[in-house]
Order: structure tokens, then C-alpha cells, then sequence
């Protein structure tokens, strides 16, 4: 198993020497000690010349779209040939761990590595996305939304803490924001599949090394915003008060509560900020964030709902202010059953025991999902960890994936629709 800090010996499998690249990203960072990186942020440069450097040993033709995706294309036995997308994310969190996104796109690498300059009736295009975990502008998936051609007006002109917008920080990156309706895939798709870690505890739980994912959580990203009065922490008498990180903390359990009491909902406060800050000054503001997810529409509308109501309630109760800014919306996703299918005979044929499962965290698929047939398959995370440096992954289980991808390439290239 590895982790961040066991680097193993080179020159070991095709596994190894995948884990060995994802930790050599993991170095390109924005925060030393950490792993650290955000969209279009300086280390990307950096990751792009190692990214472009092992797409182009693999036989692909590289380019950086508009929106800061690396992509590799590897050609087909015959040209007009439809195109199959493998790809993930090369953003982290902050102090990530090395394997979220990363893995998926140094797997897909290693995979068309591992054809030997064979050709297919179909091309295989890596990609390497910009932006999937909405850390520096609130708005997840900008790279996958570029590929997509969802990209809009109102994205490129989202704002980060200092005031830059998406488009500023695509022409800080030297590249061209106008264009980003060239990053939209072009070629007949074949359809879309994702390497991912689980990023949970099932599959460690059962001692498995894969998942099939059949449907991806749904999410409603928000900013929830407590405005009461400041004051002094001193003078000022407790039924006289308008404390609004008092409400925060009040909305902290709310959502809590209804996560806890809601099946298959889960729902988090990550971010709580207080101002003035001061101890002896009661808070006259206070911004949170909140992150709801269910894999059931409705559930997620209703629970969605019910928040509303409980937060505006107890904001009167308590005379303070109360504003919701819905950031993300995302619906549950499916994945495509006949693209599913094949990774399932793929999984099948290299004896892998079989996990059908559904994702609780986002992925760029739910994103290609309504635009091309698309499937994931997780490799296990060893103590569930993810999103924190002690995430790890196994090098047995890259090896069952790699072999998974062989099989569902050579799945494909029996299915006659996929000329
Ligand atoms: O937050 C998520 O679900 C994913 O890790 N971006
Ligand atoms: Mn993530
Ligand atoms: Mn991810």
C-alpha cells in the first residue's frame, strides 16, 4: 500500500512505477508540506511538462486546451475512427492526498502505454482536467464542463477570494479564454470512462480491489451567509445580542441533524468564518459553506427544502439575517448502462470479484454522462481516507485496474458499434 512518503523501489511493475508518477505530481504544489493545487495555479505548469512528457512516450499528440486541460491523443488504425475519452482531474484540495483525479489520468497513461503502438479501431484521447474540486472558485468540474462545451458567460466570470475571474486566471495561464468553445469534443465519442479512487470505506471494508460505479451522488454546493449586529463581549446582554457565528453554530447542527436523520443523505458545513474574529467582539457576520448530497433526486430536493425553512426560522428567532447563494446544483447521475456493461465483462474476464456500487463523491463523469456513454471504475481506498495526505491506494489494485482497461479495450474492439 502505498502512501505518500513510501516511494517504491523504481523499476518495479507497471503498478509501482504508476503509484511512483501520481507521487511525483504530488510534489507540485502550492503550499510546501503539502499537496496543494488549484486551478490553473503555478505547480500546474509544472505537472503539465511531466503529464506531456509521458503522454508523448506513450505515442500520443498533445495539446493544452483553453481551459487548462492536458490532453493526449493516441490515433486509431484508421483516421475518422470515433474516439473513446479516458480521463480525471490534476487539481487537489487543499493538503490533498496524492491518488484523488491524479491516478486517473497516470493510469489512462500507462494503459495506452501498455498497447505497445497497437492500433484500434477507435483513438484514445487521455485527458489530464483542469479543475474538478471547486476549491478556487466555489464552481467544481470547469475542465470537464470545457470538454463538455458547458462552459458559459457566468462560469468564466466567477470570482475568486481575490477578485480574479476564471477568465482572468485562463489568460494569467497564457492561454485564451475566447477559444474555450475549442476545448468541446469533436470527434465521433465513443463514450467516456474514469479511473478513480472510491474515496470510501465499501470496497476496504470487503477486501475488494475494484467497484463498478452505476450512479454518482447528486449535489447542491451553497454559501449561507449570518448576518447579526457586533458588539462588545463585555457590555452587551445575552437577550440583547444578534450573534451571528451563535446562528452559524445553531445552522452547523441543523444541518447535522437532517443529514443524521435523513437515510442516505449527507450533508456538511466545511467552512465556518466569523468576523471581526476578535474574541471579545461578538460576531457581527458569519459565511459557511454547505455540501448536500444524495444519490436520490427528490431526497436531495426535499432535504434541501427543509434546510431552507429550518435556517430562516431560527435566523428570525435569533434577529439575525440570513442569505442562501446556491453555488452548484448538480443532479444525481447515472452511468450508461451499455458502456457499464462492458467494463463488466472487462472486470469479469480478469477475474476480479464484482462490485456494483454507487458514488458519494463528484466526478468529471457526471459531468460527460449526458453528453456520451460513460462509466467509472474505483480502485479501493485503503481506510476509506481521501481528500487528507494519509490517502493511499494499493499496488495490487492498480494492477486489477490496469488489467480491467486491458480487457475493456479489447471488449470494445470485438463490438462491432465501436467503428
Ligand atoms: O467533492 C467531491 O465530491 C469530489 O472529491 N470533488
Ligand atoms: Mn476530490
Ligand atoms: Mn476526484
Amino acid at each position: 500500500m502505498a502512501r505518500r512518503s513510501q516511494i517504491t523501489a523504481p523499476g518495479g511493475s507497471v503498478a509501482a512505477h504508476v503509484i511512483e508518477r501520481c507521487l511525483a505530481l504530488a510534489r507540485h504544489t502550492e503550499t510546501e508540506g503539502t499537496i496543494t493545487r488549484t486551478f490553473l495555479s503555478e505547480p500546474m505548469r509544472r505537472v503539465h511538462a511531466d503529464v506531456e512528457a509521458w503522454m508523448t512516450a506513450a505515442g500520443m499528440r498533445t495539446s493544452i486546451d483553453a481551459a487548462g486541460n492536458i490532453r493526449g491523443v493516441y490515433a486509431a488504425a484508421t483516421a475518422q475512427a470515433p474516439r473513446l475519452f479516458i480521463g480525471s482531474h490534476l487539481d487537489t484540495v487543499p493538503d490533498a492526498g496524492a491518488f484523488d483525479g491524479i491516478l486517473g489520468v497516470v493510469l489512462a497513461i500507462a494503459l495506452v502505454d501498455s498497447l505497445g503502438g497497437r492500433r484500434l479501431p477507435f483513438a484514445i484521447e487521455v485527458i489530464g482536467f483542469s479543475e474538478e474540486e471547486g476549491v478556487r472558485f466555489g464552481v467544481p468540474f470547469i475542465g470537464s464542463r470545457a470538454l463538455a462545451g458547458t462552459v458559459d458567460e457566468d462560469l468564466l466570470g466567477r470570482v475568486d477570494a481575490d477578485g480574479h475571474s476564471v477568465a482572468d486566471a485562463i489568460r494569467h495561464f497564457g492561454l485564451d479564454p475566447s477559444a474555450i468553445g475549442d476545448a468541446r469534443y469533436a470527434a465521433p465519442a465513443l463514450g467516456y470512462l474514469e479511473f478513480h479512487i472510491e474515496q470510501g470505506p465499501v470496497l476496504d471494508h470487503l477486501g475488494l480491489s475494484l467497484g463498478i460505479v452505476h450512479a454518482i451522488a447528486g449535489q447542491t454546493r451553497a454559501d449561507v451567509t449570518f448576518t447579526g449586529s457586533p458588539g462588545h463581549a463585555g457590555t452587551t446582554p445575552m437577550a440583547a445580542r444578534a450573534d451571528a457565528l451563535a446562528a452559524a453554530a445553531e445552522w452547523v447542527l441543523q444541518v447535522e441533524g437532517e443529514a443524521t436523520a435523513t437515510p442516505g443523505l449527507v450533508a456538511t458545513v466545511g467552512r465556518l468564518h466569523a468576523m471581526p474574529g476578535a474574541t471579545n467582539v461578538i460576531a457581527g457576520q458569519c459565511v459557511t459553506t454547505l455540501d448536500i448530497r444524495h444519490t436520490d433526486e427528490t431526497a436531495l430536493a426535499e432535504a434541501v427544502g427543509r434546510l431552507q425553512n429550518s435556517v430562516y426560522q431560527m435566523a428570525t428567532r435569533r434577529g439575525v439575517e440570513v442569505t442562501w447563494h446556491t453555488r452548484l446544483g448538480q443532479p444525481p447521475v447515472q452511468m450508461t448502462a451499455s458502456l457499464v456493461d462492458t467494463l463488466t465483462q472487462a472486470v469479469r474476464r480478469c477475474g476480479a470479484p464484482m462490485l456494483q456500487m454507487s458514488s458519494g463523491a463528484g466526478h468529471d463523469a457526471m459531468v460527460m454522462a449526458p453528453h456520451m456513454p460513460t462509466a467509472m471504475l474505483f480502485l479501493r481506498s485503503p481506510g476509506g481516507i481521501s481528500h487528507h495526505p494519509d490517502e493511499a491506494v494499493r499496488e495490487e489494485d492498480v494492477a486489477a485496474a490496469l488489467s480491467a482497461g486491458r480487457h475493456f479495450l479489447d471488449v470494445l474492439t470485438e463490438d462491432p458499434h465501436a467503428r
